[in-house]
């Protein structure tokens, strides 16, 4: 059998699950909030065209509006001024190869359960790597925290001194950008970078360092804990915006049974 029959009969059979790690457009789902001197994310918006009725008889539709980092979306290299001069890096000419690929999965929900803060740490990525062996070069590392699973404030967890989240160290993202030579680093919370990532050094090191390395990354994840530690693969293609500097999108992953 060919690679593409085994795989659609795997799909055919249950064999292959497609495990869906988007979260739903909606008015109500939280955007990143910036200092207040910065321009801000704008959440989802839908207005009715028409709904079969005397604006269009037989068809219902919407117009919709949001930023390029509106709910679950792609970070393009361009998002960061690391990566203004990165070849290739805004999401319409990042190439299509890019957007289907090998993926890991790190959990840090226990750590990220107690401490709103969590960091993930190199100390925490070389324990994963001798569970389940080598990151592979050119994947996917999604930095798992249970974190979609919050409702409402609890989500950006916002506090007088800012927003609390989990992320990765400056240390970690280098490590997997030089040492592993990842794709890409996901997150289930509103940003790659932790709450408290501006006071890291260099300031959102993860945005820093990956979009600087030409690198992506993906927020507001969601269904982590459905996805094994090694072995999915990863299915994320932004749509096409000239010149965009990412977008929301279907975030889908294979999974053998
Ligand atoms: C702009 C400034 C800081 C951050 C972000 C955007 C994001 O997280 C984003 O959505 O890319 S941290
Ligand atoms: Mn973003």
């Amino acid at each position: 059998m060919s690679t593409l029959n085994m795989l659609v009969s795997g799909l055919a059979s249950g064999a292959v699950r497609i495990v869906d790690l988007t979260h739903t457009l909606d008015p109500d789902f939280p955007v990143i909030v910036l200092p207040p001197e910065f321009g801000q994310c704008a959440r989802f918006r839908m207005e009715e065209v028409s709904a079969y009725d005397h604006r269009g008889p037989a068809w219902k539709w919407h117009n919709i509006s949001m930023s390029e980092h509106t709910g679950t979306h792609f970070d393009a290299p361009s998002h960061w001024i690391s990566g203004k001069d990165v070849p290739n890096g805004s999401v319409d000419e990042i190439p299509a190869e890019a957007f289907v690929g090998p993926v890991v999965v790190i959990d840090c929900s226990k750590g990220a359960a107690e401490n709103d803060d969590f960091e993930l740490t190199p100390e925490i990525i070389a324990g994963w790597e001798s569970d389940h062996g080598r990151i592979p070069a050119d994947a996917w590392v999604l930095m798992r925290t249970d974190w979609s699973k919050r409702r409402g404030a609890e989500y950006l967890n916002m506090r007088a001194d800012g927003p609390h989240s989990p992320g990765p160290t400056p240390e970690a993202i280098r490590f997997l950008i030089e040492e592993r030579n990842i794709r890409g680093f996901g997150t289930e919370t509103v940003g790659t970078d932790a709450g408290q990532g501006a006071h890291y050094v260099p300031p959102y090191p993860a945005h820093y360092f990956l979009h600087g390395a030409g690198k992506y990354g993906l927020q507001c994840l969601a269904n982590l804990d459905q996805l094994p530690a090694t072995g999915a693969v990863l299915i994320a293609a932004p749509l096409k915006i000239k010149n965009g500097t990412g977008s929301p999108l279907r975030v889908l992953a294979m999974v053998a049974e």
